[in-house]
């Protein structure tokens, strides 16, 4: 009778402490965000014994890009990763790191993080989130099916958009912007549905533009970040020493999503080369035309965004 209640209760106890989450994402599983989101989803499963397993929901398969946030924040989702600008509506400075040619460096946007992240933390909290970590895309080039000179050749052009700083872009060049998720870029590329895109290698690459487009311009103009992210309450009800080894885990995937990023940056760019994508430099009348549509950009943000703006950028620039 012993044995019996003795093992009961044991697995009783194993049963209550197991726990699972699920994490929706936007891109797809070979995304090098993705692989890095299952490399934490494993560290966390082995150092927490099998206490908390997190299962990959990837490719919009649970929720859209754009809806991954309010997902988590009503527990329909425990846990998620977005791109930070599908927020900026609700949180304008999140959108901090897609301001046209302000970080041109992965130092400096590991300085904007470090800046943007208290007011990010604040935001969630009060929203009933926990920030795990964030990761960039490699920096933001160029794609364009014909080669471009100046502004003028953007007149009209269909130009792919994913955040409302691309969609302000092509308004600012006179494009007509047309708006793809990342996994449909392929696709909607080889449709001819886009004449121009803002974005980086290695979303060229994952999906094989080469063909429809043919230039590649490296104007870096910003490093927009994906965010992973869990409700707390999921979070609050994990035991302390679990607590402790997501948070660990997560700051270890966000330095390697750092490297990771940084050193498909250059692999990308060459592969874009290898399949026949011109990789260019752009031309000095067009480099100050989007200097100018950069600083009227900055504008428009500061003002939309006040105090959060200056918390950010002051210490940024000056300190
Ligand atoms: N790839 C994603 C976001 C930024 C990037 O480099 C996209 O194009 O949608």
């Amino acid at each position: 009778m012993k044995t019996i209640l003795i093992a009961a209760l044991c697995a009783a106890s194993v049963a209550h402490a197991q726990t699972s989450w699920k994490l929706a994402t936007g891109y797809r599983a070979e995304s090098f965000h993705t692989e890095n989101i299952a490399q934490f989803a494993r560290d966390v499963k082995a150092a927490t014994k099998g206490q908390l397993a997190i299962d990959l929901a990837p490719n919009g398969s649970l929720f859209k890009l754009g809806d991954i946030r309010q997902a988590v924040e009503e527990g329909k989702v425990q846990a998620g990763e977005t791109i930070m600008t599908s927020m900026v509506k609700d949180i304008p400075i999140a959108g901090a790191d897609s301001i046209p040619f302000v970080v041109g460096s992965y130092k400096r946007a590991q300085r904007l993080w470090e800046l943007q992240r208290p007011g990010m933390e604040r935001e969630f909290a009060q929203r009933g989130l926990k920030i795990l970590y964030a990761v960039p895309w490699p920096p933001q080039g160029l794609y364009t099916t014909q080669p471009v000179k100046s502004m003028n050749d953007f007149k009209n052009i269909k130009m792919r958009t994913y955040n409302q700083t691309t969609v302000r872009l092509a308004e600012m060049l006179g494009a007509r912007s047309v708006d793809v998720a990342m996994v449909d870029v392929g696709k909607a590329a080889n449709e001819g549905r886009m004449d121009a895109m803002i974005t980086s290698a290695v979303t060229g690459v994952e999906n094989k533009v080469w063909g429809p487009l043919k230039h590649y311009y490296e104007i870096s103009a910003w490093f927009p970040k994906n965010i992973v992210f869990v409700n707390a309450k999921a979070f609050d009800a994990l035991a302390p020493d679990a607590r402790a080894t997501v948070v660990k885990a997560a700051a270890e995937a966000e330095s390697r999503g750092w490297v990771a990023s940084e050193a498909i940056a250059q692999s990308a760019t060459k592969e874009l080369q290898a399949n026949g994508i011109k990789v260019d430099r752009i031309s000095a009348e067009l480099e100050s035309d989007l200097k100018r549509i950069g600083e009227r950009f900055s504008r428009e943000w500061v003002r939309s965004v006040g105090h959060g703006a200056s918390d950010i950028f002051v210490p940024y620039y000056f300190n």
